[in-house]
């Protein structure tokens, strides 16, 4: 069965991977299973047809037979629970990894996109100055637990898992910010998830879409 996801048809980080394509291109990437892009305008992306699939007009989302998904943990988890290499058999140890794939998504992403919004939507808001750092010391409690609880091992609990490419994926987002390297161990765990083939071709694969292409407005 043929998977076919959606992504920006030119993403506005101009191909620096940070769209939650990457994530779903990665995970497929890590479980060997080819995959078709559809690329959708900022415009297509709020019409019927897309909006079928995607209720909040937004990208990625997975096609699979008859089978649509959206949102990236229910995707990354529908993959992982279906080819093997991104969650544990014993399940107990599966039980944490999915526990992981949650904390990244409800714990650590939004005081990260919260920082992004601050940064690139309100920075020309007077207050912005004063509220700044408030948002980036929330942004920094998270990181000194997660780096406590990660402290010297490669991944969160055992082997890479989907919990870690999502974790990964979302820490990815802090690269440019320079908070990230306040926490050596966690910028090490970025890195050595970069390094892995499987994020590097779905890396790749964004880039060859958005390379040369002016960002989207
Ligand atoms: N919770 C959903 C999920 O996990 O799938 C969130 C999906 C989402 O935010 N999609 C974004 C989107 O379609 C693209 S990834 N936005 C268009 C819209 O809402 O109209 C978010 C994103 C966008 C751009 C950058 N960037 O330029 O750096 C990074 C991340």
């Amino acid at each position: 069965m043929s998977i076919i996801i959606t992504a920006f048809e030119r993403s506005p980080d101009g191909g620096a991977g940070l769209a939650r394509d990457t994530r779903v291109r990665w995970a497929l990437e890590e479980v060997g299973q080819p995959y078709e892009v559809r690329l959708v305008s900022f415009r297509a992306m709020k019409e019927p047809a897309h909006l079928a699939l995607h209720p909040f007009g937004q990208i990625p989302t997975y096609e699979e037979g008859d089978l649509a998904l959206f949102e990236t943990g229910a995707v990354i988890f529908h993959i992982a629970e279906r080819h093997a290499g991104l969650l544990p058999e014993n399940a107990n140890a599966r039980a944490r990894a999915i526990t992981w794939m949650f904390a990244a998504l409800n714990t650590v992403e939004p005081p990260i996109l919260e920082l992004a919004t601050a940064r690139l939507l309100e920075s020309d808001k007077p207050w912005s100055k004063q509220r700044l750092p408030l948002v980036e010391n929330r942004v920094r409690d998270r990181l000194k637990q997660l780096s406590a609880r990660l402290g010297g091992a490669d991944w969160l609990d055992g082997g890479f898992s989907a919990g870690d490419l999502l974790m990964a994926s979302v820490l990815l987002r802090l690269k440019s910010s320079g908070i990230l390297d306040e926490y050596p161990n966690l910028a090490a765990y970025v890195a050595r998830s970069e390094a892995r083939p499987a994020y590097k071709r779905a890396f790749a694969a964004q880039l060859a879409i958005n390379a040369g292409k002016a960002p989207a407005d």
